[in-house]
């Protein structure tokens, strides 16, 4: 049979196929190497069912998009952790205030949500509160770059009706610092959906890995989400210097134009990338981010 993973509790994913759940352990090939899972949450795989509502996994088809980053903890480094496979959205969730607006953050989970192939959408939660943001421009900056910008608050409804709309008939992963409201969010769409699900698993001080998971969650009104709380440490998985240039869509029509060919855009003479900057064409804030994930990756 062909089954969705939905859930994992230890060793045991839990694979919905045709409306029914299988319980199931991961077999021969498709088999777990040391500190590292080839199966994750989102998966289509190819598996045998018992009578008894267990099964076993064998196959995982090829991902169409996946939210990645290293994993966390000494003896599991270098190792890639599949957060969730095959979603379409990102939700990025922001606060204008506890904590506190930062847009580099935003940016660098488009970044990842770019690299995996998946659509980001950013939310500025927390409207409600007094600060000291110019959400106009904010709206600007990301509607230049074809993501589409809701501004909300839990508290007194704004934006959930538009975010709804947003997530029907899509798979979407919320993200976003601790804090920002993620599973309030969840919550306020559809009340009980965020007090099931549980967190990603974390490296701790001691260097134990708590065994929390993430899930993929049916929304009433049409969709999926995937809530991720606890995601405190988001390295991007796999990314190469010169490939971050190409995860700020609003660069590309510039590359390969400035003076040199392998230009990082940050000190080069005759940079198009800078020259745009300094002209009003390129956000600076957004060429902030740019550069400061480039001495992140260097
Ligand atoms: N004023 C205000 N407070 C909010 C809003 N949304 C959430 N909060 C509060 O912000 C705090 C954090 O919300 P959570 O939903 O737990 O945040 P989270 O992003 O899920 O956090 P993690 O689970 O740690 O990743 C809670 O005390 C919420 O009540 C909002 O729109 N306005
Ligand atoms: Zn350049």
């Amino acid at each position: 049979m062909t089954g969705r993973v939905i859930r994992s509790r230890g060793r045991f994913f839990t694979v919905l196929a045709d409306g029914e759940e299988y319980q199931c352990e991961v077999l021969g090939k498709a088999k777990r190497e040391k500190g590292h899972s080839p199966v994750a949450i989102g998966d289509l795989v190819d598996f045998t069912a018992a009578a008894d509502g267990f099964g076993g996994i064998e196959n995982v088809h090829p991902r169409k998009t996946k939210f990645s980053r290293p994993r966390v903890g000494e003896e599991v480094k270098g190792t890639e952790q599949v957060i969730v496979a095959n979603v379409d959205q990102m939700v990025i969730v922001g606060s204008v205030r506890q904590p506190e607006l930062k847009l580099h953050l935003v940016d660098r989970f488009m970044v990842a949500a770019l690299k995996g192939g998946l659509k980001p959408i950013v939310i500025i939660n927390k409207v409600d509160l007094q600060h000291k943001h110019d959400l106009e421009r904010i709206r600007n900056i990301y509607e230049s770059v074809e993501t589409p910008v809701i501004l909300a608050s839990c508290v007194d409804g704004r934006g959930i009706d538009e975010l709804r709309e947003l997530l029907r008939d899509h798979e979407s992963i919320f993200v976003g610092h601790s804090g920002t409201g993620k599973s309030t969010l969840l919550n306020r769409l559809q009340p009980g959906l965020a007090l099931r699900t549980a967190g990603i698993s974390e490296a701790t001080a001691k260097g134990m890995h708590t065994t929390t998971s993430v899930e993929l969650f049916a929304l009433d009104s049409g969709g999926y989400v995937v809530d991720s709380p606890g995601l405190k440490v988001l390295g991007i998985w796999d990314l190469e210097l010169d490939e971050l240039q190409t995860c700020f869509p609003e660069f590309e029509k510039y590359l390969g134009h400035c003076k040199f060919s392998r230009c990082s855009h940050l000190h080069e003479p005759e940079c198009v990338i800078r020259k745009a900057v300094s002209e009003g064409r390129i956000f600076p804030e957004r060429f902030e981010s740019y550069e400061k994930l480039y001495h992140g990756l260097k």
